[in-house]
């Protein structure tokens, strides 16, 4: 028997990803920036075994069947193809986040997945070939494998740590909008904006020199050259799913009011900027002093459910409980 159990931190882009350059390589077709969060995380635990007569995957307690079941396997079969192995697996995979609000959870998921199944499997202690693997599943998750501030650059296999969390320590607040399941998925989503969207062609040639930016601005630990960064990538983003052909709306009315919300905080000085990804939440950057400030205002705004505080999180671990080698 060979086991191991892997942590990865959920992240949120700052400069987005949105669209695939390559779908059977699942390379995105912009470079893309974000934050590693603290307070998500998913822990996944990976063995293999001669004993095992299929593989079973289990995530937050329940058997995963179907599409869901099928993404994990198709990791394990690549990391079974690359050790040279034919035992099936099993995966015990857990958040200690809520899935059901349709907070990011694939790719702190296929983060832990990928080094859990790795190491389970006796593959050399590789951060960036995980990172690799982890995009395949899910491009996001290819950023979650590193703490702090993650790059996947354009055309990268994997991510790149651009700095960590101590170089420049800002906090993110997250606005819960809705209980419940998002409605479209992100990769049909991005697919549907490619296919659909006039806007499509623009975005893509937009993001690469923000993404430049926004990294130019964490690594001289500028909130304020940030933040209207980071609005800009993500209203572009949803300026070119708005595009699509039908478009796709991931605004609520409780969104435009937390989006209003963080700009009075920053008429009133207060320097918090939002961002929001494939569901009506919206995430507020700001420093960790204005953090408690800014959870208050998002909690009176009319629609916002709770909020959830994080700040950066670290590198995602692995630990390996091996057995015999085979
Ligand atoms: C991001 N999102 O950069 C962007 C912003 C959502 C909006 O990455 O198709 O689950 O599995 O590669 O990574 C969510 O999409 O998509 C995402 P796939 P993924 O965080």
């Amino acid at each position: 028997m060979n086991r191991a159990t892997a942590t990865a931190h959920s992240n949120i882009a700052l400069a987005k990803y949105w669209g695939k350059a390559d779908r059977e390589l699942n390379l995105p077709a912009v470079p893309s920036l974000s934050m590693t969060l603290d307070a998500m995380s998913t822990t996944t635990t990976v063995v293999f075994d001669d004993a095992f007569e299929s593989d079973v995957v289990v995530l937050n307690g329940h058997e995963a069947l179907g599409s869901a079941r099928q993404r994990v396997c198709a990791v394990l079969d690549r990391v079974r193809q690359l050790a040279g192995r034919r035992q099936y697996a099993s995966v015990s995979s857990s958040n200690n986040f809520p899935t059901a609000a349709g907070l990011a959870s694939s790719a702190s998921g296929f983060a832990a997945l990928a080094l859990a199944a790795r190491a389970a499997a006796g593959l050399p202690d590789d951060p960036h070939a995980a990172s690799s693997m982890a995009r395949q599943a899910s491009a996001s998750a290819a950023r979650s494998v590193f703490g702090g501030y993650v790059a996947l650059d354009l055309g990268a296999h994997s991510a790149r740590k651009v700095v960590g969390a101590l170089h420049f320590p800002l906090s993110l607040v997250v606005a819960v909008t809705r209980e419940g399941a998002k409605e479209t998925g992100s990769t049909d989503g991005m697919e549907h904006t490619r296919a659909t969207s006039p806007y499509y062609a623009s975005w893509v040639a937009s993001a690469p020199p923000i993404c430049d930016q926004v990294e130019q601005a964490i690594v001289s630990r500028d909130l304020e050259r940030l933040g209207p960064l980071v609005e800009h990538s993500a209203l572009l983003m949803h300026a070119s799913m708005l595009g699509a052909n039908p478009a796709i709306t991931y605004f609520s009315p409780a969104s435009i009011a937390a989006i209003e919300a963080v700009k009075k905080l920053r008429q009133a000085g207060t320097l918090a900027y939002f961002t929001m990804d494939a569901g009506p939440h919206v995430k507020v950057i700001c420093t960790p002093a204005d953090t408690t400030r800014v959870a208050a205002t998002l909690r009176s705004t009319p629609g916002v459910l709770r909020t959830i505080e994080c700040k950066l999180g670290p590198d995602a671990t692995v630990t390996r409980e091996g057995g015999v080698e085979s």
